[in-house]
């Protein structure tokens, strides 16, 4: 009788020991897979097959034009991400801290002018020196040269403004501006990339009437905002679809909305005109392949990549990518730095033959002269 209690304690001893590492493999794994698969998240992507990425060759040929560019206002602008400059060759520069400076051509350094609520993330100047600044804590605001700041738009159809993200004055005073997402604030911008739903609108406001109007709505996080040569229309960058719409304003195609440059080699960020016969486009990343094949085709795993805490994410590779567009969309520069040391860019501003660089985290404002030769 004992030997058969011990026959069964020895077969049970032997069972856990080669099945031990299983047991507390499926007692962890299991837990975690429904974690990974299950948990409930705040976001709801949508299944999009990209194209192909484009090569880094030809026109988008890799160099490093901008490897070991030079830097102004080191010591004083940390994460500036626009840069606007007003009608006496002063620099303005809006940091993520909320405050604004000024760096004009008489001073030795940036002077801080004025301190808004939550990071700045785009401005520009009208005729008059009025200052118009995207801040997605707060919204559109206007800051006279009397440095009088007033909010002019936070909702328009009843639906507040999530990330109010840039804005471009027309000759007219006619103010337009993107909110990249009506469905997420500015502290979850992680969110609305990974949803990259078309959550993003395109606006207008009116100064005579007070009014905000919607031109467009269903933008993948509508960003960077330019008018192009005589107000006849608008680029706007949709960041998650890697392109730039254009919206008319003027002639036979008065409201209507194309596509002005599909596939890009990178996320389109700012945008601004030369007022002369170039647009400036920063690349805040290059493409990811895991990006590209894995996580837009399977929205499952961009749910799962959600749930995972933030330090285990994947990091995009830093990399800094600058565009010059002639009004066709043909690449006419191509200015790249593969060690990613001023990056990401997420405003070009020309001026004086100089292109002004904004990051969100780089210290400083990279400045680099416009050269034809890469
Ligand atoms: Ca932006």
């Amino acid at each position: 009788m004992l030997s058969k209690e011990k026959s069964v304690k020895n077969q049970l001893l032997g069972f856990w020991r080669r099945h031990s590492l299983l047991c507390v493999l499926t007692g962890c794994l299991a837990p975690a897979a429904l974690y990974l698969l299950l948990w409930p998240v705040q976001i709801s992507p949508q299944k999009w097959i990209p194209l192909r990425a484009p090569a880094l060759t030809g026109v988008y040929e890799q160099n490093h034009a901008l490897t070991n560019i030079s830097r102004i206002g080191q010591k004083y602008l940390p994460g500036s991400e626009d840069i606007a400059f007003d009608s006496h060759s002063s620099a303005w520069f809006g940091l993520k801290d909320g405050s604004i400076w000024r760096w004009s051509l008489n001073d030795n350094r940036p002077q801080m002018m004025l301190t808004l609520k939550g990071p700045i993330f785009g401005m520009a100047f009208d005729s008059e020196n009025n200052l118009y600044i995207a801040a997605p804590k707060m919204g559109l605001m206007r800051i006279a040269p009397t440095l009088e700041t007033k909010l002019l738009s936070a909702k328009e159809g009843g639906i507040r403004f999530g990330i109010v993200n840039d804005v471009d004055v027309a000759a007219d005073g006619s103010v337009y501006f993107t909110d990249s997402s009506c469905k997420f604030g500015h502290e979850r911008i992680y969110n609305e990339i990974m949803e990259a739903g078309p959550n993003g609108r395109l606006l207008k406001y009116d100064e005579q009437t007070n009014q905000t109007t919607l031109l467009q709505d269903g933008l993948h996080f509508a960003n960077g905002v330019a008018l192009g040569p005589n107000d006849a229309y608008l680029l706007v960058s949709e960041m998650t679809r890697y392109r730039i719409r254009r919206y008319w304003l003027k002639g036979p195609k008065k409201d209507y909305s194309d596509i002005f440059k599909e596939n890009l080699p990178g996320m389109p960020d700012g945008v601004s005109f030369n007022k002369k016969d170039t647009f400036w486009v920063a690349l805040y990343t290059t493409r990811s392949p895991a990006l590209d094949s894995l996580l837009y085709p399977h929205p499952i795993f961009r749910e799962m990549l959600f749930r995972i805490p933030s330090m285990f994410r994947p990091k995009s590779k830093p990399y800094g990518f600058v565009l010059g567009l002639a009004e066709d969309g043909t690449v006419t520069y191509n200015y790249q730095d593969p060690t990613g040391a001023f990056s990401p860019v997420s405003s070009v501003v020309e001026h004086q033959r100089y292109l002004y660089l904004g990051s969100t985290v780089q210290h400083g404002v990279g400045l680099f002269p416009i050269e034809p030769d890469y």
